[in-house]
């Protein structure tokens, strides 16, 4: 990663070879980002305790008025949001304005207990708009290319956020939704879609349809880009999707709460995800202690919004595990990058004292020789021991007779790389289900409750 000056970068900024949705506010000097931070900082803070009974409350207990936030080091003086917050003002009790002024609403379909559930005036989703095109032109679309956008429509916010974001960058977008694989894959080729939006699983999905249908997307068809995200996925994911849809692969990120997708979004150097600083604070806490962490530390991402109107958003603790740097990117922006979500604290096992993300498992299983990259984590309680089982599936045309030895293979693997020792289910071609969005990874049948 970077070892590109701010001078080089500069450079390159003003060279031309970088297009940018909006150049002036991308590669705005730092300083002058973080007086703009501060300015939205305390207006967003004053909507929050104005309108928000709950963050008026919160902020009365820690002693904390609006007018305290002088600086932007004092966020740190702001009490954290989480999403129960949300549950548990089901369903418009956090919005900072009434119902009736909203021009949308989202939600989160919530597997357990009530949906959360997000509002946007028509200026937040202007403004969502706006950087869902600009984290579009970081990954390389341009007006005019056609977006076949594949995640799902509905109260999901990938399918409507990529959907406006194109047509604000002036792209011609094919609204798909998930699912229908065959129809999708034929759309592509006879659209000539250069940009593909998906969930990174489902866009394996894709290519590995695609291939049973003797499609070969890297010659047919004219895909260029793909804006990959909404689950956690590895460089090595990132390298098999690379080599069987022939684009290149962009990872990006955002969550309801907060925006949708387009909170951050990596630029044509795939070297971390730009934070788009113009609208959100970031910031990088210890989850166990909540206090920040200096930059380049791993720790749970925070993210305070600038803009939002509806849905003002204070400390937001968003349980994904990630890093900040500042250090200059290539293409000439400043606002700091995250590096790739690793997964989520909820996410994380802990495997006889090892901490492990299934994403990690997947950057060993990915490209190992004789299996698929389609797997399941199953986690059980052993006595008192946490186990994991390793349900993956066999490459096709592997003979069975194979399997005991790629198995032997990808337990010496995972416990070589990561340190952990996993028994190995190996599946036919097929038997590991398939996602049409999120991808299930895990399935966890330890028991519930302390
Ligand atoms: O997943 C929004 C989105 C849609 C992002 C399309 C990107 C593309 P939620 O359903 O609210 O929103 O889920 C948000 O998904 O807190 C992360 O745990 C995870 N996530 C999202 N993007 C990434 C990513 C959308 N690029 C939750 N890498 C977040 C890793 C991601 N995890």
């Amino acid at each position: 990663m970077g070892a590109t000056t701010r001078t080089e970068a500069g450079q390159l900024a003003r060279s031309g070879q970088v297009r940018y949705h909006d150049r002036e506010v991308e590669t705005m000097p730092r300083d002058r980002l973080r007086v703009l931070q501060l300015e939205r900082l305390r207006a967003t803070v004053d909507n929050a305790y104005r309108n928000v009974p709950l963050h008026r409350a919160r902020m009365d207990a820690a002693g904390v008025k609006p007018s305290d936030i002088r600086t932007l080091e004092h966020v740190a003086r702001l009490p954290f949001t989480v999403k129960t917050d949300l549950r548990d003002h089901y369903p418009f009790g956090m919005f900072a304005r009434p119902v009736d002024a909203l021009a949308r609403l989202h939600a989160s379909s919530g597997t357990t207990g009530k949906p959360t559930v997000v509002g946007y005036t028509a200026g937040d989703l202007d403004r969502w708009a706006t950087l869902m095109a600009r984290s579009m032109t970081s990954a390389g679309a341009r007006p005019g290319d056609i977006v076949h956008n594949a995640y799902g429509y509905g109260l999901f916010t990938g399918g409507l956020g990529a959907h406006y974001g194109a047509e604000k960058l002036g792209a011609v977008v094919v609204p798909m939704s998930g699912g229908s694989t065959e129809r999708q894959i034929a759309l592509i080729v006879d659209f000539g879609a250069r940009v593909l939006c998906a969930t990174p699983s489902y866009a394996l999905a894709i290519a590995e349809v695609a291939e049973t249908m003797g499609v070969d997307l890297r010659k047919s068809g004219k895909l260029a880009v793909g804006l990959f995200g909404a689950e956690p996925w590895s460089e090595a994911m990132r390298r098999e999707i690379e080599a069987r849809l022939g684009l290149k692969a962009v990872d990006i990120y955002g969550l309801s709460e907060i925006m949708g997708p387009g909170v951050a979004c990596e630029c044509e150097h795939q070297a971390g995800l730009h934070g788009w600083e113009d609208h959100f604070l970031f910031e990088v806490i210890d989850p166990e202690t909540g206090k920040p962490r200096p930059d380049g530390e791993a720790g749970e991402l925070v993210i305070t919004t600038l803009t939002k109107e509806a849905l003002p958003m204070l400390r937001y603790r968003t349980r994904d595990i990630t890093r900040l740097t500042d250090e200059p990117c290539a293409c000439g922006r400043t606002h700091r990058r995250i590096l790739r979500v690793t997964g989520r604290n909820d996410d994380m096992l802990i495997i006889r004292g090892v901490n492990v993300y299934p994403s990690q498992i997947e950057a060993v299983l990915v490209g190992l020789p004789g299996i698929s990259p389609h797997y399941q984590l199953v986690v059980e309680r052993r006595g008192s021991l946490d186990h994991v089982t390793i349900e993956v599936e066999a490459a096709p045309g592997s003979p069975a007779s194979d399997w005991p030895e790629t198995a032997a293979r990808v337990v010496h693997h995972v416990k070589s790389l990561i340190g952990i020792t996993t028994d190995i289910v190996m599946k036919s071609v097929g038997e590991v289900p398939r996602s049409q969005g999120k991808a299930v990874r895990v399935r966890d049948l330890r028991p519930k409750g302390p």
